[in-house]
């Protein structure tokens, strides 16, 4: 039987998807030979110059997730080696997970909860979360359904975005016009340069004393030291975050406070959706071997 093409496999996967590889391709954890032809990695995996540079046989990069902040685009678009990610399958799942972080720091969810395991009944009051303005910066299609999803909540919702879109919410100019606008403040653009440490100091004060933040997208939006800052100095109210600077480390002080929700980048972990990213993945490797059009081609 004629070889399997290498694979370079550069982040922990399913069982099943690892298997499903294996069926296709030699699969090669470190140390890929230069007749690699592939890699497959997480959202937020690195496939810098570098490492292109090293596959002289690469022709394409699928990553199993939507985001892709990880990989220098430039480099491989100069090899013509093909980008692949795993777009829409997901985006219920970050929406449904960015309501719950907000719903769960409004009304003290998790910390009540923390509270009884402890014995305890008697708890603060929480605040109302319907009616509060809602603002998304990053109106892609997460950020399109956290909005569909925060509407009946009752509140104003707000975004802003690289360009305004034909919808009935309204638009801010900029993240911290947007932050000074609205209540609750709903990260959902994708890691870049331009996103980059975007959330500072000035926007958390802009944000407010009732003002909450939700991150579901990446930890590189944030300048996270002044988010801890803020939340310890209660310049904002309080904080649910999915995603962290330097996962899976995760500043200590966001763990002593009741006012933060944290969870471990659980945006699109279900049963249902890993198993709809795994086949997407399949389904890009499996067309670029057969020679058909990419299902979810980045570039
Ligand atoms: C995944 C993600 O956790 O889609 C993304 O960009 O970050 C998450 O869905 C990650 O890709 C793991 O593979």
């Amino acid at each position: 039987m004629a070889d399997l093409p290498d694979l370079y496999l550069i982040a922990d996967m399913a069982p099943d998807l690892v298997a499903a590889l294996e069926q296709r391709f030699t699969v090669h954890r470190s140390d890929p030979p230069a007749t690699t032809r592939a890699i497959c990695g997480g959202g937020s995996s690195v496939v810098d110059a570098a490492l292109i540079e090293r596959l002289p046989a690469l022709e394409i990069i699928a990553i199993n997730g939507v985001g892709y902040d990880g990989v220098d685009l430039n480099a491989a678009k100069a090899r013509g080696v093909r980008v692949t990610n795993t777009p829409d399958v997901l985006t219920d799942d970050v929406a449904d997970l960015a309501i719950g972080l907000w719903l769960a720091v409004e009304r003290r969810i998790a910390v009540n909860d923390a509270a009884m395991r402890d014995g305890g009944w008697a708890v603060p009051l929480a605040r109302r979360a319907s009616g509060r303005k809602i603002g998304i910066f990053g109106l892609g299609r997460i950020g399109h359904a956290i909005a569909k999803r925060a509407a009946p909540f009752g509140g104003e919702i707000l975004y802003t975005a690289r360009s305004e879109k034909p919808v009935a919410w309204r638009f801010l100019p900029d993240i911290t016009a947007l932050a000074a606008a609205c209540d609750v403040l709903i990260l959902a653009a994708p890691g870049s340069a331009g996103t980059q440490g975007i959330v500072d100091a000035a926007v958390l004060a802009a944000l407010g004393n009732e003002g909450v933040l939700v991150n579901v997208a990446r930890g590189s939006l944030v300048d996270q030291a002044a988010v801890v800052a803020a939340l310890e100095k209660r310049t904002i109210a309080g904080a649910g975050l999915d995603v962290f600077a330097d996962e899976p480390a995760v500043p200590d002080a966001l763990k002593t406070m009741p006012q933060v929700v944290l969870s471990p980048h659980q945006g699109s972990a279900t049963v249902e959706t890993r198993a709809a990213m795994a086949a997407l993945v399949l389904a890009n490797l499996d067309a670029h071997l057969g020679g058909s059009p990419l299902p979810s081609a980045v570039i």
